[in-house]
């Protein structure tokens, strides 16, 4: 018998989301919630994480009555390879974004395209110093071919350490390499990983894990770090600026453009595409009044750090966006998007294009976007979009809210420049105690997970105590839709917030961009680390990621970590099944890199217990609690 759907309250917290769910139901339009449901109970074993496929001689389950797979693996065996490779896909996801970005650097450099160029010379000149490369002199040109050098070749096998590990404090550097976990190559860890899961290989859960933990600072201070790095080079640094969200910033009289995925290279040149007369005038002769280009994820995270566009929403509104009928196109470049975004397309006159071959969707239009002929062929899908606004039925349109403002662009430089040229500032604040510690909360959402729940709960709790925060990925859009991403927003937070950021006319909770961009909070503690003369697991700091659902959320949660950075997760991996690897998860790694895991569904007892880290860290630091 089917099951009754879960009642609409019961699975978001906003109501642009349950006015959408309501056209779903009533439109007969399936959604992930639905999905979900047909999908439950999930299979035990799998929960656990004590399902083998890693060989035809499996598959193998085990359990308390059959303890070992045909080739003998136990639940820690099978636990860890199966964490093991997890975090590898995320780590896999976010180093080949970032490759994307040395290529279209390379693109410039071989003088093969005219639609990118190097917008930040400061920053690639910094970035060259700082992983060693010669700049007084040189060329643009000649430092940038460098660059792209020394970053394709920390993908490889020939380096001891990646380039980026130059920011990271020697005492954690001696630690990671005392644990054989210095990352040396962001391709050799991945491929390393794959081996050492191959049946007869790595037979030795902690052993795995630290090998995981490798992996996953091969992302945070590789693959994510250069994706970054080359995207504020490519398309400029963040800076502050205002913008809007929610799914009012979809407009009823205008084309609308969704962009979605994570990597800037495309949508960027959607955005500008957008803005040329041409195309604009043609919208206009079919009855837009424009062209408007709104973001969803990660990509959206890119645009509206660097071009303040606004969010239509996070990973639980990407559907629920184009249910509101008044979507002419949805532009994807790679992850996080569901498939079931294609069908939903084609529910309305929506057209749904996909831009990678590696992403490719069946059902979508298809184009192999290249550095070389971008702009073309942004002109070519904005063209698209703006003529499938003559095929839309005004009569399914619904847009449920006018949008919330937002404040973002709040890189690293960004916060310096608006301290008065370094962090001092910020140490003092910290010294001093307005500002306690400071918390990232990042990633996903999931729908098993009442949506933004916790990751507006968490942000509201820390704030109330004085604890920074600062949000990446899809938290940002339930951070900004909370009202908690403006200036009057310090009216939530503690006495000490309210005088550091009132002063500063910034919100307690700072839109720090993308999923690759927890990079740049890597490297906030990296610096205030050295600045402090400590290693960042002394610092008061913390990270979470309430909603995850994400192989590239895990790889994050596993680099903060070892990084030796507390991090809280609301639900958790699928490792349960393993004792040894649970146990080292939350309490084991400690020893090894000073920080662990928690595990914590409750967002009040979750900000005590950052609450709690931060007074001992503080305590340590000879700072009042
Ligand atoms: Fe089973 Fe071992 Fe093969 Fe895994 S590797 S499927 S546990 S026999
Ligand atoms: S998009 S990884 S749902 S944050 Fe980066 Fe959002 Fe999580 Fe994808």
């Amino acid at each position: 018998m089917a099951k009754e759907p879960r009642p609409i309250d019961e699975l978001t917290i906003w109501d642009d989301a349950k006015a959408m769910l309501r056209k779903a139901r009533a439109e007969g339009i399936q959604t992930v919630h639905d999905r979900l449901d047909r999908q439950t109970p999930h299979c035990k074993f799998c929960e656990l994480g004590t399902t083998c496929r890693n060989c035809t001689m499996g598959p193998c389950r085990v359990s308390e009555k059959n303890p070992l797979g045909v080739c003998g693996a136990d639940a820690d065996v099978i636990v860890a390879r199966n964490f093991g490779r997890f975090v590898t896909g995320g780590a896999a996801g976010h180093s080949d974004h970032g490759r994307d970005l040395i290529e279209v650097l390379e693109a410039i450099v071989e003088g093969e395209t005219k639609d990118y160029r190097i917008v930040a010379e400061d920053k690639l000149r910094a970035i060259a110093g700082e992983v060693g490369i010669q700049t007084e002199g040189r060329s643009t040109m000649e430092v940038a071919r460098d660059v792209m050098d020394c970053f394709f070749a920390d993908f490889g096998s020939r380096k001891k350490e990646v380039s980026f590990l130059a920011r990271v404090p020697q005492v954690r550097k001696d630690k990671w390499a005392g644990l054989k976990m210095t990352p040396r190559g962001v391709d050799r860890e991945i491929a390393e990983m794959m081996h050492r899961t191959h049946m007869g290989c790595d037979n030795d859960a902690p052993n795995t894990m630290i090998h995981a933990a490798r992996t996953a600072l091969a992302d945070g201070w590789g693959g994510s770090m250069i994706g970054t790095e080359l995207s504020d080079v490519i398309f400029g640094v963040p800076t502050p600026k205002m913008s809007t969200a929610n799914l009012g910033v979809i407009k009823a009289d205008k084309v609308n453009i969704l962009v979605h995925g994570h990597n800037p290279v495309v949508s960027e040149m959607i955005l500008a595409a957008s803005r040329e007369p041409e195309l604009v005038n043609r919208a206009k002769e079919l009855g837009a009044t424009g062209i408007n280009v709104a973001g969803l994820c990660c990509t959206g995270n890119e645009l509206l750090m660097r071009q303040g566009i606004p969010m239509a929403g996070n990973h639980l509104m990407t559907e629920l966006a184009i249910i509101t009928g008044a979507v002419e196109a949805i532009v994807v470049d790679y992850q996080c998007i569901m498939p079931s975004l294609v069908q939903i397309s084609g529910c309305y006159h929506t057209k749904f294009i996909d831009t990678a071959n590696k992403a490719r969707f069946t059902g979508a239009i298809h184009f192999d976007f290249q550095p070389r002929t971008a702009m073309k062929q942004a002109r070519e899908i904005v063209s698209i979009a703006v003529e499938a606004f003559a095929q839309r039925d005004p009569g399914r349109v619904d847009i449920p809210c006018e949008p919330i403002e937002i404040m973002t662009g709040f890189s690293n430089e960004a916060v310096i420049a608006a301290l008065g040229g370094s962090l001092d500032p910020m140490v003092q604040a910290i010294a001093a105690g307005d500002i306690r510690g400071a918390v990232g909360i990042v990633g996903c959402n999931n729908p098993k997970i009442k949506q933004d729940s916790m990751n507006v709960k968490l942000a509201e709790e820390l704030i109330k105590k004085d604890i920074l925060v600062l949000v990446t990925g899809c938290v940002t859009t339930a951070a900004g839709k909370a009202g908690l991403l403006v200036p009057g927003a310090i009216e939530k937070a503690g006495p000490g917030l309210q005088k550091v950021c009132g002063s500063l006319g910034i919100p307690p909770v700072l839109h720090y961009g993308s999923c690759v961009d927890n990079a740049r909070i890597l490297q906030l503690c990296a610096a205030l680390a050295n600045a402090l003369k400590v290693d960042i697991s002394d610092l008061p700091v913390g990270a979470s990621s309430p909603e995850w659902y994400s192989e590239k959320a895990a790889a994050i949660g596993l680099y903060a970590v070892a990084s030796g950075i507390y991090t809280h997760l609301g639900h958790p991996p699928n490792i349960l099944g393993s004792k040894t690897v649970t146990d080292l998860a939350v309490s084991g790694l400690e020893d090894l890199v000073g920080a662990t895991f928690f595990i914590e569904p409750d967002m009040v007892k979750a900000a005590d217990m950052f609450d709690q880290r931060i007074r001992t860290k503080r305590k340590a630091l000879g700072l009042s609690e």
